[in-house]
């Protein structure tokens, strides 16, 4: 079944896109996250189609589909329910034209909303619903598709452990119109392109939506991961390792301690993260934080440089299951950040990259 747009108002209801095309920020590069939680300020903006100018006074949350009483909602009514607060890694999968690229787009970000679950309780789900499709309110179009609407879906299993939700804050302030205003979904573990903003309609079904960023974008090439002759969803996050410091092109002094050290998460967390100085040749346990909430994890190693010369330095985490991370062609791949080892050298001094 295709995933139309049907909006409780009709097409008539449509908010104006400004801009009306495609946008893409990163006010970060991936060494500049060092702080716990990212400032709203900072966050990196994806939106596929533009940016809608929503009326809060013609907006409204339609649920309908297999729930024995579909409703629309005010933002008020969902702003009576329980609230809760949740910090969770916010990861772009990246371009799904390139999907096994690694863009290292991450944030750590706090929600504020309510939980998904209970309502959909309490409008009674059908035996029969697996699904969860999600509509935004923006449209447009995208590699030359005419989108009526911005449409995804997830497994309501996942709904389960109660930490989806609908929000309308972020980092504890009311939602801006390119984070997605007034509401948006956030499935926390989940990649970014999941967490749809200008939410205007919650759809349950028993099957997946079909349509371009469901089935037919945001599917990983079949017959990896054991997933022979099916397509994996762009759902769950993989693990990886970000090295934060030091930055690219540092030049560092021999025989003085430097501290690598960085972020790594995955949807089950990161059970250990293993640093190496010496392009990928030997690898070394780093001191790993336990993981509070669905937060990244810091970890850190010291390094006492000795030999003058380039050298890589790699980062690999590894996920409560054991996988670690491939070395390379994939979006997860292990981050290499290049740095020199100078007799003399200034501890924060930076080489030019273009040097021989
Ligand atoms: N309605 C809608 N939701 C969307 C998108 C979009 O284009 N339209 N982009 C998705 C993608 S690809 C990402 S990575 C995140 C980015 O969220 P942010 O811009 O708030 O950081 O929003 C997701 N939700
Ligand atoms: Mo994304």
């Amino acid at each position: 079944m295709a995933a139309d747009f049907q909006s409780a108002g009709g097409p008539a209801r449509r908010p104006t896109m400004t801009p009306a095309t495609g946008v893409r920020e990163f006010p970060l590069l991936p060494h500049e996250t060092v702080q716990r939680n990212t400032p709203a300020g900072d966050l990196f903006v994806l939106a596929h189609l533009g940016i809608p100018q929503i009326d809060l006074g013609s907006w409204s949350l339609s649920v309908d589909g297999l729930v024995d009483r579909a409703v629309s909602l005010s933002l008020d009514d969902l702003q009576a329910r329980p609230k809760r607060v949740i910090e969770a890694v916010h990861q772009c999968s990246g371009n799904p034209l390139e999907p096994l690229r690694p863009t290292r787009r991450v944030a750590n970000v706090r929600w504020g909303g309510t939980d998904l679950a209970p309502l959909l309780h309490e409008l009674g789900l059908d035996p029969s619903a697996g699904f969860l499709w999600s509509y935004g309110a923006d449209h447009g179009t995208f590699l030359g598709r005419q989108c009526d609407g911005y449409v995804k879906d997830l497994p309501l299993t996942r709904l389960v452990e109660g930490d989806v939700l609908l929000a309308w804050e972020l980092d504890g302030a009311p939602l801006t119109a390119e984070h997605g205003f007034p509401l948006r979904l956030v499935v926390p573990g989940f990649y970014g392109t999941n967490s749809v903003k200008w939410l205007s309609r919650l759809h349950i079904s028993d099957r997946r939506a079909e349509g371009l960023f469901t089935t037919e974008l945001y599917n990983d090439p079949a017959d990896r991961d054991g997933h022979a002759g099916k397509l994996r969803p762009v759902w769950e996050i993989r693990p990886e390792a970000l090295i934060v410091a030091p930055p690219p092109a540092t030049e560092l002094p021999p025989g003085l301690p430097c501290t690598v050290w960085g972020w790594a998460w995955s949807d089950d967390g990161i059970s250990r993260v293993e640093v190496s100085t010496d392009c990928g040749r030997s690898w070394h346990a780093a001191t790993l934080e336990r993981r509070t909430g669905r937060g990244w994890q810091r970890y850190s190693h010291v390094w006492k440089p000795e030999k003058p010369g380039t050298t890589e330095l790699r980062a690999r985490a590894f996920d409560v299951s054991g996988a670690c991370q491939p070395e390379d062609g994939t979006r997860n791949a292990v981050h290499r950040v290049m740095v020199r080892v100078r007799q003399g050298a200034f501890n924060c001094g930076r080489f030019d990259t273009s040097e021989p």
